[in-house]
């Protein structure tokens, strides 16, 4: 009975902070600045233990390369550059880079768009960006860019990907369970994480 009670007690110690964090879903859908065209919607699900999956769908673009980030500030006010989102969101004074790499924690990387004017770009486990704790983005803007972000690890390097071409808030929405069970399967099979989600034009990295 003795016996059976402390491994009661030990199994909740162990289970207790994982079972008391939910996996949280966000979505920020892309409004174009002034004269652009590009729609899309930006989809996060953050999970205790594997980290965000983040997803990244545009339509409308101009065929090319095109960074995009998470900005500072949810403020969507300027409607024809996009600029009161602020810099890249930078918590903990970086130096510009991407996503998997050295970064800011705002840092992404680059949608490439086909000639049919669609891109698709995930990130299968950004465990600096997040939708909880200390680096939590619910809330923040995110912007789409008219140029390629080269990635460069210098202060400066956030205006390589020039003008802001789409921006929008991230904001918590209502738990995908279909979605959930793709990128869960995704996470524990990352060799087939691109055939399993899906992508067949598209970035995965
Ligand atoms: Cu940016």
């Amino acid at each position: 009975m003795a016996v059976n009670m402390y491994t009661i007690l030990a199994l909740a110690a162990v289970l207790a902070p994982v079972a008391s964090q939910e996996t949280i879903h966000a979505r920020c859908t892309l409004e174009p600045t002034g004269d652009n065209r590009v729609i899309g919607y930006v989809d996060f699900i953050d999970h205790p233990l594997y980290g965000l999956y983040v997803d990244v769908i545009i339509q409308d673009a101009e065929p090319g390369t095109h960074g995009v980030h998470v900005h500072t500030y949810g403020d969507l006010s300027d409607k024809a550059t996009g600029t009161a989102t602020g810099g890249h969101y930078n918590p903990y004074a970086e130096e510009h880079g991407c996503y998997p790499g050295p970064r800011k924690v705002g840092d992404m990387g680059n949608v490439i768009v086909n000639a049919d004017g669609k891109g698709q770009y995930v990130e299968l486990e950004n465990s600096l960006m997040r939708l909880r704790g200390e680096t939590n983005v619910l809330g923040r803007g995110l912007i789409f860019h008219m140029l390629e972000d080269n990635c460069v690890r210098t202060p400066a390097g956030d205006v390589s990907a020039g003008p802001r071409q789409a921006q929008c808030v991230i904001g918590r929405v209502k738990p995908d369970a279909a979605k959930t069970r793709l990128v869960l399967a995704a996470w524990k099979d990352r060799a087939r994480a691109k055939q399993i989600l899906g992508i067949v034009n598209g970035t995965l990295l």
